[in-house]
């Protein structure tokens, strides 16, 4: 094996580089819900050539899009193929890597100068029939939904300037408008966000630019009826230290992490920063919400310092996964107050890969869904992911009791982030879509789709398909009925 010998190359993370279709696909326990119809999209990362600027990160490995098709008569078929992003058309055409470090332009081979160099391997957004591969350091690359062959960079029709598109997007469910963000807008490492929105046809309405109080990683952001919410962590880039050759990322643990709120429709000259706690770092929000107080709240998870492994690395920490603290929170702002501070509600415990029902978005919601760890967990847990362990536990958050409940995956199994997929029964939560990978022994893995009764899960999976193909773990999935899959893919 060419790799290195590292958590982001080993175990489930070994690259597998195989583009995969498979058609016909059944359950091998129980049914599968009629409601369950459609699309589950997932970016799937995996490399193409092994790194020369060792230790690399699996941030950069080059995306795959992935497809788990639930057709209208109960079977599944599955497909898989490469982003094929400039870079990763480059790297083919050379038969090697070509770019070094993880967002180092100045570790990168000369050939490749002005190539652009993001992988898109985050998230698959879908909206208004348009299937977009994404990741936070470049532009979107526009996907066709049935052959999920790349059809290149998209800027919305010409329409968009700013030079990178948050792989975090949100949409109203009500207006079906997308709003999206970037930043290191106008170039690497600077301070300069974008905010943009669409309407319901996909067509930009108003983008505008300003200035953050540091250049942050901004993984995702919110949205709530009346606000737009940037949450800044204190992991900042520095230019210099990027022309050094050095990382793209220090986490400060002296830094405030910062929250800018603005009215959603309205001038970003009207940002308010606030001020949270420092050293914290949350990369994925629940939800947002306005109340009629004036107040601003949102649900993330969030950890004492930063989890990446490379990213402490880099920063002088060293927190062993096991010894991270933080939990789920909520974060609460007060507009009708002068003050900048933060005021912060513990909800639950740790974990990652929130999921809500679309039409929560934005809303005063009851339930929310996220990955978390077995605290009872026999074994260790399944190495993998970008963060390097695998969840092992899928928990819901009922916010009128506050109550949770959840399902501990059996010993050895691990699971990727889920899908919610609405039901047609009046009072029916839905229900949760997600991989799970379970490791028979060194290298040997069995991987199969789970289906959850999202209102039942202390009760198990109601369905399990096996995906008889290696897979590598996923980041984030998105879900498309099937009637709007349908009509984008009919023409
Ligand atoms: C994350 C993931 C990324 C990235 C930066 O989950 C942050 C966090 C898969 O790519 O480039
Ligand atoms: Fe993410």
């Amino acid at each position: 094996m060419p790799f290195p010998a590292t958590l982001d190359y080993m175990g489930l993370n070994k690259p597998v580089g195989q583009e995969v279709s498979i058609k016909g696909l059944k359950p091998s326990e129980g049914t599968i819900p009629a409601d369950v119809r459609g699309a589950f999209f997932r970016a799937v990362p995996d490399p193409q050539f092994e790194p020369f600027f060792v230790p690399d990160t699996a941030l950069s490995d080059d995306g795959m899009i992935s497809r788990v098709l639930f057709n209208e008569d109960g079977t599944v078929d599955y497909d898989i193929k490469y982003v094929q992003t400039p870079r990763w058309k480059a790297e083919h055409d050379a038969g090697r890597r070509l770019f070094g470090r993880y967002r180092n332009p100045y570790t990168n081979d000369p050939s490749v100068e002005g190539v652009e160099g993001t992988v898109s391997n985050t998230t698959p957004i879908w909206h208004a029939g348009t299937l977009l591969m994404t990741k936070e350091d470049g532009p979107a690359m526009r996907i066709d939904p049935a052959t999920l062959d790349t059809i290149g960079a998209y800027d919305f029709g010409g329409a968009l300037k700013s030079k990178t598109m948050t792989a975090h997007v949100r949409v109203d469910p009500e207006t079906k408008e997308m709003f999206v963000y970037g930043y290191e807008a106008d170039g690497l490492c600077s301070k300069t966000m974008s905010y943009w929105w669409t309407d319901a046809q996909g067509k930009l309405v108003r983008e505008q630019f300003f200035e953050a109080p540091f250049c942050s990683l901004v993984h995702d952001f919110t949205i709530t009826q009346d606000h737009a919410i940037f949450p800044l962590q204190p992991t900042t880039a520095d230019l210099e230290i990027v022309k050094d050759k050095g990382p793209h990322w220090v986490h400060k643990p002296d830094l405030e992490y910062h929250l800018g709120v603005m009215p959603r429709y309205g001038d970003v000259s009207d940002i308010r920063w606030f001020k949270g706690p420092k050293g914290v770092s949350s990369f994925h929000m629940m939800n947002a919400f306005t109340t009629p107080d004036g107040k601003v709240h949102m649900d993330h998870h969030v950890t004492d310092t930063i989890a990446f492994p490379h990213i402490q690395a880099d920063s002088g920490i060293n927190v062993p996964p096991s010894m991270l603290g933080g939990g789920f929170q909520r974060w609460t702002v007060d507009l009708s107050s002068d003050s900048d501070t933060v005021e912060v509600t513990p909800l639950g415990p740790p974990g990652d890969m929130p999921r809500i029902a679309k039409k929560d978005e934005g809303r005063n919601y009851s339930i929310g869904y996220y990955c978390s760890m077995d605290p009872q967990m026999k074994g260790p847990p399944v190495m993998g992911g970008v963060v390097g362990a695998m969840f092992s536990a899928l928990l819901r958050k009922d916010f009128v009791t506050g109550a949770i409940s959840g399902y501990n995956l059996p010993p050895a199994h691990g699971m990727s982030e889920t899908v919610h997929v609405a039901s047609s029964e009046p009072g029916h939560e839905g229900w949760l879509v997600a991989i799970v990978d379970h490791e028979l022994g060194p290298d040997r893995y069995e991987h199969a789709v789970w289906i959850w009764n999202a209102g039942d899960l202390p009760a198990g999976p109601v369905t399990k398909i096996p995906i008889p193909t290696r897979m590598r773990p996923q980041v984030h999935g998105w879900w498309v009925p099937m009637a709007e899959y349908r009509t984008a893919t009919a023409a």
